[in-house]
């Protein structure tokens, strides 16, 4: 049984997510987390809410509310959706917590004591309009990189640069848009990332077996140095971590706060504290996933996000770490993800086009959108989601395939023998042949799940489905019930136990369906599947089941021409 840490990119508190986000992190870390407790490993998957810096105050500001109240509105709204989509972190903190405000203080502390960080005075942009400093999103502006008309002063989201609000062309204020700004001194916290520049690169030259998306941005910004230049790590804010703190080796701080990027990743820790203490557990409980002293020597600790915060992850957070001079776990893996369009362009939550999550659940449940978005999630390029595709998905995949076996095979049974597992008959070649391909493409599965190839994996899980259906399509039990009963009750027999079987390794992707299915054959507590042969005969004769609900509903061409309607636009 081996350890694995998951942790999914926080979300920042600034609003609900839309589907282009949920698979550049939180599902596809769900997948990866649901499957790694199915195989027996002890997981900690965890995440969060990212709730400082400028992105909540603007969009507190705009809400009318103190960030505070607003932060703690939208975390519930945001914790809600995630249980709606079952995502199964073990905790889902905030990055607002006690437990992120004392860790990020530990670490800049650290940091200094080692020379990494020293205080300069640097000019940042100034609004006379607003009478108030503008720091990163404060500013929007044209990107110098790539020409994006609408970089914010932190990054460009078009082509993932980081940025300081004093690089963009043509500056204006996010909170008035004026013009009217000018360079004024103040005094900063400066992390001195280009002194761990070697760490880092032999750090990463090390990780042979990352994907080229995560080593390519990485190196990317190492060759440049633009991402490791020496960077502001605080800001002239109040909502935030406090940079003057008691015991805080350095004075002048006061009304500042630390920069969002600085805490956000060191939440990661902070909320797998925040679990310990909802657990009622003490500080070790938490420290062996995180301290290589204290126990997470043997830890596995993998990172899913988008490829616009692999800069960030790979030389940022690594560097907070390593730069501590503590043991801290550094990650393993990041798997990390291009993005989603929507039907011809952008998701775009500015715009409301697209569909989010809240959006989402409220058409249909959870595991149709866990399946489409899954399956096509933007592995190895951007994707796309289109309603014709969702649709001819669901309609084929989980209708067709799936949810009709289940169907057709419990319903023929409760016809023909009642509802129980029939006894009697034997199997023969068909059935040595489909356990063969069973367990092949079970082999073939488990791989790419394993390589958290998600893809690949969803076919491999696609053709174990399909396999069933042509089984039943050519052994017909409905016909050979006329000449053997016998026959047709080892036919029944086999395929009620393949609806367990399809259940385990289809919950990390549907968990709901995959539930009901354990339900309706009474099952539940099945296993991962060792040997293909042992697991289709779990269900003895005699065992009682029920014919389930319809798993899946098929969406019609009128609902998928009104939901094409309904989301192109403004959301209201
Ligand atoms: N909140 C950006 C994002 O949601 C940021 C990620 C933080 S991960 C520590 O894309
Ligand atoms: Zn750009």
């Amino acid at each position: 049984m081996a350890r694995i840490l998951i942790t999914s990119a926080l979300p920042y508190i600034n609003g609900i997510k839309h589907l282009g986000n949920l698979v550049g992190s939180q599902l596809p870390a769900d997948l990866h987390a649901r499957y790694m407790r199915a195989r027996g490993h002890d997981v900690m998957f965890v995440c969060a809410t990212d709730e400082h810096g400028t992105p909540a105050e603007l969009a507190a500001a705009k809400a009318g509310k103190p960030v505070a109240e607003y932060c703690d509105e939208m975390h519930e709204v945001q914790a809600g959706l995630a249980s709606g989509f079952r995502l199964s972190f073990d905790h889902y903190g905030r990055s607002s917590s006690r437990q992120n405000r004392e860790l990020t203080q530990h670490f800049a502390k650290k940091l200094w004591e080692n020379g990494l960080m020293e205080i300069r005075t640097e000019r940042q942009m100034y609004s006379k309009a607003d009478g108030r400093f503008l720091p990163d999103r404060y500013v929007e502006g044209i990107c110098p990189e790539c020409g994006y008309e609408r970089a914010r002063g932190d990054q460009c989201e078009n082509c993932t640069r980081q940025l300081e609000p004093t690089e963009l062309i043509e500056p204006r204020s996010a909170i008035s848009g004026s013009t009217d700004l000018e360079l004024r001194e103040t005094r900063h916290l400066y992390l001195l990332q280009s002194k761990l520049r070697d760490r880092l690169r032999d750090w990463i030259d090390s990780k042979q077996d990352w994907p080229v998306l995560t080593t390519s941005i990485a190196k990317k910004w190492l060759d440049d140095g633009e991402g490791l230049q020496d960077r502001g790590i605080t800001r002239d804010l109040t909502w935030g971590v406090p940079a003057q703190f008691p015991g805080a080796p350095w004075e002048g701080m006061e009304g500042k706060v630390f920069y969002v990027w600085f805490d956000a990743p060191i939440e990661y820790i902070g909320a797998t504290a925040e679990w310990a203490e909802a657990q009622g557990l003490d500080d070790a409980a938490w420290r062996r996933w995180w301290r290589e002293d204290e126990g997470a020597g043997d830890v596995r600790y993998i990172q899913f996000m988008g490829k616009d915060n692999v800069p960030f992850h790979t030389l940022s957070f690594p560097a907070t770490l390593m730069g501590s001079g503590e043991p801290w776990k550094l990650v393993d893996y990041i798997k990390s993800f291009n993005y989603l369009n929507y039907d011809g362009g952008q998701f775009s939550t500015s715009q409301g086009r697209g569909v989010f999550m809240d959006q989402a659940l409220s058409i249909l449940p959870a595991d149709y959108w866990r399946w489409w978005l899954l399956s096509h999630v933007p592995e190895s390029s951007d994707s796309e989601f289109t309603w014709e595709n969702f649709q001819a998905s669901v309609n084929k995949d989980l209708a067709d395939v799936l949810g009709n076996f289940v169907s057709r095979v419990t319903k023929f049974c409760r016809a023909r023998f009642g509802e129980t597992v029939p006894e009697g008959g034997e199997w023969g070649e068909a059935e040595e042949a489909l356990i063969e391909e069973l367990s092949r493409r079970l082999k073939a599965y488990e791989a790419h799940m394993d390589a958290m190839e998600i893809r690949k994996a969803a076919s491999a899980l696609r053709a174990i489905w399909a396999a069933g259906n042509e089984y039943l399509q050519s052994a017909a039990p409905w016909a050979a019930f006329k000449e053997d009963p016998a026959r047709a009750a080892a036919i029944i027999r086999l395929a009620l136990n393949l609806i367990p079987f399809y259940a385990v390794l289809s919950a990390p992707f549907i968990p709901d369906a995959a539930q009901a299915m354990l339900a309706a054959v009474k099952a539940e507590g099945t296993p991962w599947p060792g040997d293909v042969k042992e697991a289709l005969a779990a269900l003895p004769p005699g065992h009682a089941f029920t014919v389930p609900a319809v798993l899946f509903a098929k969406i019609s061409d009128e609902q998928r021409a009104e939901w094409q309607e309904r989301f192109a636009g403004k959301r209201e």
